[in-house]
């Protein structure tokens, strides 16, 4: 049986950027939805149910009898990617990071701006993914739905749910501004750089 993982910031604290209610609707009924339809889903799988989340998603991507446990599994993932990937805690991007960042993508302001244009360019429900591929070149790829990074052998860095349900209370219709508004405050850099270094 999964649990749902803690968020490490209240859910007040990424105000005004996203809003109270916004976490209490996402974090408390969409990600606990698809954790509690997973474990209904896996609880009578002898292979699947000891598993870790990761496992289960690459076993089960290219299955079409296991679709509805691939989408739970890999929007739980991606859900707990989400809420670690932002902090309400504006701190400065590490230099190391900022470095790489400038190498792949020749500034932070076109690394941004080219991650707004792909979280745009999904179209209907998906993510926006900053990754690095096996020869540690970083790019950022837009998923449909519930798949992502981990399937296409590329490890992910950063992620933005661009799933209408988490924007629409704070931003409409508003995509762009949404994703601007986390890009330009609520980036959690550390996490990045973690995941930069695994
Ligand atoms: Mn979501």
């Amino acid at each position: 049986m999964f649990k749902l993982k803690n968020i490490n910031y209240s859910s007040t604290s990424l105000e005004p950027f996203i809003s109270e209610k916004t976490i209490n609707f996402h974090y408390g009924k969409h990600h606990q939805t698809y954790l509690d339809k997973l474990n209904d889903l896996i609880k009578d799988n002898s292979e699947l149910k000891n598993l870790s989340l990761e496992e289960i998603i690459k076993k089960t991507a290219n299955s079409q009898s296991l679709t509805a446990i691939f989408n739970n599994a890999a929007q739980v993932y991606n859900h707990d990617f989400f809420w670690q990937s932002l902090s309400p805690d504006k701190h400065e991007i590490p230099e190391e990071l900022l470095s790489k960042i400038n190498q792949d993508f020749s500034s932070l302001d076109k690394f941004k701006e080219e991650f707004i244009q792909t979280a745009i360019g999904q179209f209907g429900s998906g993510w926006a993914w900053l990754v690095k591929d096996l020869d540690n070149n970083l790019s950022i790829i837009k998923t449909s739905n519930a798949n992502n990074p981990l399937t296409l052998d590329l490890t992910p860095l950063f992620t933005i749910d661009v799933w209408e349900h988490a924007y629409y209370l704070d931003y409409q219709n508003k995509r762009p501004d949404f994703v601007k508004n986390i890009l330009d405050n609520l980036v959690n850099w550390n996490f990045i750089l973690e995941n930069l270094k695994k």
